[in-house]
């Protein structure tokens, strides 16, 4: 089967084949070495495990000689300067199905399709997305147009960064990417302008102790007061530094809508007084769970807090009545952050 073909497999599949990637990238596995080592991974332990599997990625499948790259593309409907600044908004992919099953479903359909090629019976695949510690923007770099960005996600130069990425490792000896016209951010800083928090100050490094990502998304306990103002914003991850990224504009103008439906989302007053059976027939099977229950409480109320939502109050009786770690500490802080102003 040559690349033309496989690239035809994918695509009936509704994904982009990105390339062909051998399974190395020492640069990269230095560099997230030193970010480590800085703490800007902040509180994201199982950054701190499996070392050997991240710097040689063939330890996940004996024998695998590349990786064939794919993406699914998710639509997104927002132009920088927002609309509606004051609405509090959830990043776009968190919207559908949780891309990890999803994209590895695509990617499971796309082996058994190839299992059927006579030269492939007695090889082996892998499909991950996120479901090992892969650096799989890194691999995604070297594809033959693709790069990484100053707000660190992987570009590709016609189809954007509103991309998730899986992986096929395989030990079918396929011909790699060279890597071709070098196209990257050249001049522009605008991500790193407008990141709200400061979290892109240096080029390509992304500090996640200064993310709304990390900490609407990935922090388990309060949420510092000095990121408050923000989640007017967003209250459950961030798009700004992908947004104002003319590599996305440009995409935008040729863009295909794909098979995934966004969910519509209940409102910050809904969020912050859900039972659980509420809870999981909004959020089940999106990335939103990831928060669980009481991280998008705990959001949901800074947001109303900071944009003086007429029902905070109501919804704070409900969620202190309903317990669980945050709520006693942000209640407190939004008692403290309203003595200032409001409440
Ligand atoms: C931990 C993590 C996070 C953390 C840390 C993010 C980060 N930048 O590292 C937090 C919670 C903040 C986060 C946020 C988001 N994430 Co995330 N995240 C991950 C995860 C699980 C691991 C990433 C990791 O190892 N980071 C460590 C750093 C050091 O590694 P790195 O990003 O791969 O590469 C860095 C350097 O090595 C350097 N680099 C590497 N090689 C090279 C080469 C050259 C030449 C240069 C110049 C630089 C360079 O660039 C990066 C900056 O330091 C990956 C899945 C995975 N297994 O890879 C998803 C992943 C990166 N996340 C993803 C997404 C969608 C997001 C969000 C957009 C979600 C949202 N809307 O809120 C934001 C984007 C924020 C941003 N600007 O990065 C996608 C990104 C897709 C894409 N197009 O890039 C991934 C790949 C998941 C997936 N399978 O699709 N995420
Ligand atoms: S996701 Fe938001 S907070 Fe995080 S780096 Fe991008 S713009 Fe900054
Ligand atoms: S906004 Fe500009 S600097 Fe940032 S990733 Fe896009 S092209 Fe690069």
């Amino acid at each position: 089967m040559n690349r033309s073909q496989l690239n035809q497999i994918i695509q009936k599949e509704g994904l982009i084949p990105l390339g062909v990637v051998p399974l190395f990238y020492s640069e990269s596995f230095e560099r997230f070495l030193r970010w480590r080592n800085e703490g800007k991974h902040a509180g994201l332990k199982y950054l701190e495990k499996y070392d050997e599997l991240r710097k040689e990625p063939e330890r996940l499948l004996p024998g695998a000689k590349c990786a064939i790259i794919v993406a699914l593309r998710y639509g997104q409907s927002e132009s920088w300067p927002l609309r509606d600044e004051e609405t509090p908004r959830v990043a776009q992919y968190a919207k559908f199905n949780d891309y990890h099953q999803l994209l590895k479903r695509m990617g499971e359909r796309i082996v058994t399709r190839l299992k059927t090629e006579s030269n492939f019976k007695t090889h082996s695949f892998r499909v991950l997305v996120d479901t090992a510690p892969v650096l799989e923007r890194a691999l995604a770099a070297q594809t033959r147009e693709s790069f990484i960005g100053k707000n660190t996600c992987l570009i590709h130069p016609s189809e954007g960064s509103f991309l998730l990425l899986g992986e096929i490792l395989t030990t079918f000896t396929f011909q790699t990417d060279q890597k071709e016209k070098k196209v990257e951010c050249g001049t522009c800083s605008l991500c790193q302008v407008e990141c709200p928090t400061g979290a892109l100050n240096e080029d390509y490094i992304l500090d996640s102790n200064r993310c709304l990502a990390y900490w609407t998304i990935e922090n388990r306990g309060p949420i510092p007061e000095e990121f408050w103002p923000h989640l007017s914003k967003y209250y459950f991850g961030c798009d700004i530094c992908q947004i104002v990224c003319p590599f996305n504009e440009e995409a935008k103008t040729h863009f295909v809508a794909s098979k995934v439906v966004p969910r519509e989302m209940p409102s910050l007053y809904e969020v912050a007084t859900m039972n659980q059976q509420d809870y999981e027939r909004y959020f089940g099977g999106t990335p939103m769970t990831r928060a669980k229950r009481n991280g998008l409480r705990r959001n949901a109320l800074i947001a109303m807090c900071v944009t003086r939502h007429p029902k905070l109050n109501e919804a704070l009786q409900y969620a202190k009545k309903d317990g669980g770690f945050p709520i006693e500490e942000t209640s407190a802080q939004i008692k403290k952050y309203g003595e200032q102003s409001f409440v």
